[in-house]
């Protein structure tokens, strides 16, 4: 179920959305080990800021908890970048502290490296949460420059997701960390925007909210609220009856 939600994010939605833009480049050679490419300002998206032309989170990786996960990172900018795997924060630090995972970083990150330089930096994804890959060069992060990764316990492969480009960034359409989506047998897309305490439904064709359980940006238990949702599971129409 995980693995084949993940599958529909990463495709599904990118294609029944029309997504465009160079998503990070994903490869998973054999189970238990991705390659990730990430390629620093490889637009001129956020002033340049950006991995793969997307920054501020835009695109989320996903892999399973105790994956390899390989990061072949360049730099295609003139200022200096790297690449850490940082916890993620809402406010981002000034500067990189230590990876969240051994060797998740390219050298000498707070120092960066220069135009077309390239580092490949291998670690293991061995704590379940949600991640970012950030240039550690100071405050290029704060400028937006972070990407999430979200390490899932129960993914199956690895993926990566855009957030919608149509999706506002901010007021009642702004999805904020979405992480799984599934198409309905109506062609319409089920999906969780995690951060946003909130189960939607988007109509395929029009790209708007048709449907939404939980209280936008309010976690909670009580009936009517969701707190964190982190997956949705259609019910079976003969389960229940
Ligand atoms: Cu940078």
């Amino acid at each position: 179920m995980a693995a084949v939600a993940a599958a529909v994010l990463a495709a599904g939605l990118s294609a029944a959305l029309g997504l465009a833009g160079s998503p990070p480049d994903i490869v998973v050679p054999q189970p238990g080990h991705v390659s990730v490419t990430l390629v620093a300002g490889s637009t001129a998206a956020d002033g340049g800021f950006n991995f793969n032309g997307y920054a501020s989170g835009v695109s989320t990786v996903t892999v399973p908890l105790d994956w390899t996960d390989t990061v072949k990172f360049r730099n295609a900018a003139t200022p200096p970048h790297s690449a850490v795997v940082l916890p993620f924060a809402p406010r981002q630090p000034a500067e990189a502290g230590a990876p969240a995972f051994p060797g998740a970083a390219t050298p000498r990150p707070t120092s960066g490296l220069p135009r077309g330089a390239t580092a490949t930096f291998s670690f293991v994804a061995s704590r379940t949460g949600t991640y970012e890959f950030a240039c550690g060069v100071p405050d290029h992060a704060a400028a937006g420059m972070w990407d999430y990764l979200v390490v899932s316990p129960v993914a199956r492969t690895a993926s990566v997701a855009v957030r919608a480009p149509f999706a506002p960034r901010s007021g009642p359409g702004a999805l904020d960390h979405p992480s799984l989506a599934l198409e309905l047998a109506n062609g319409n897309i089920i999906l969780n925007d995690d951060f946003n305490q909130r189960v939607i439904v988007l109509d395929r064709t029009t790209k708007r909210i048709i449907w939404q359980y939980g209280v936008t940006g309010v976690p909670g238990r009580e009936p009517g609220y969701l707190r964190n949702p982190d997956g949705v599971d259609i019910k079976p129409a003969a389960f229940g009856r």
